[in-house]
Parts: structure tokens; sequence; C-alpha cells
């Protein structure tokens, strides 16, 4: 009896738990760069590692996203065609446009570390042990109460 309510308090903050910190999880993010009058925005683009950055040709004449280093090279692209990389590597990454060599933008890549949990993340976990703790004794000082009466 006892045990059958503690499993399922157990369960039930076991399940708010994951729910919280499976939304707190930074998502991998899309950053969009135009390529509009024969130019990329913005640049320097700063962004974090993960990130994955879309270009999209906005001109009426074809250009590329070159890595100056080809790590990436999107090849042609024309209007309104797009190509995405993902920057999974810290660093300061030139490109420039193939066709265009005036082109040149560059992509800053920093790495934010391990993500610390937010304080209303350490508060909930605080408040799950509160809840739990005085479960715990709620049931515990019924079940006394209880035998006591037995007892009798
Ligand atoms: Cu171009």
């Amino acid at each position: 009896m006892v045990l059958s309510k503690l499993k399922n308090v157990a369960i039930g903050i076991l399940l708010l738990t994951v729910i919280v910190f499976a939304g707190s999880d930074a998502q991998a993010q899309i950053v969009d760069v135009d390529i509009a009058g024969f130019a990329f925005s913005p640049t320097p683009l700063n962004i974090a590692t993960g990130t994955t950055v879309r270009w999209t040709n906005q001109d009426g004449a074809t250009h590329t996203s070159t890595s100056d280093s080809f790590i990436w090279d999107s090849g042609n692209l024309s209007t309104g065609q797009q190509f995405s990389y993902t920057f999974n590597v810290a660093g300061t990454y030139p490109y420039h446009c193939e066709i265009h060599p005036s082109m040149l933008a560059t992509v800053i890549v920093t790495d934010p570390g391990p993500s610390v949990p937010s304080m209303s993340t350490y508060g909930f976990i605080i408040l799950s042990i509160l809840l739990v703790g005085t479960s715990v004794w709620f049931i515990y000082r019924r079940q006394r109460v209880a035998s006591n009466i037995q007892n009798i």
C-alpha cells in the first residue's frame, strides 16, 4: 500500500523532471545568411558550435558560398536556391563567391561550453525533493496512526 503510493509519487516526479530537462535543452539552430546585392549578409556572422548556416541567393545573378580552405562549397546557386552547412568546430571561417572574387565574408564559430542548468531548474529540483519528502512523511504518519488504532 505505502510502497505503491511511493512508487506513484516517484514516477510522477521523475516524469516532470525529464520534461523540464528536455524543455531546457538547447536546440540546434539554423541561421540565415542572405546573398543579395553581390554581398553576403550578415558578415562577420557569430554563431555557436552546432549551428547550421543556411545561405539563400536573393540575387538575379548566380553565386556560390565557398570556404577559402574549401571546407564547404555550395556549387552554383541560382536565384532562390539555398545551401546549408553545420559548423561543429570552433574557429574563424573566411569564405567567398567563386564567381565574384570581391564577395568576401566570414563565419566566426565559438564553443559555448557545456550548458549549465538554469536557476529555475535548480529551483524545480529543490521543490521536487521537498514534495517527495513531505509525501513520504505524510504516508509514514498515516501508516503509524493506522497501526496505533489497530494496537488499541
Ligand atoms: Cu557571386
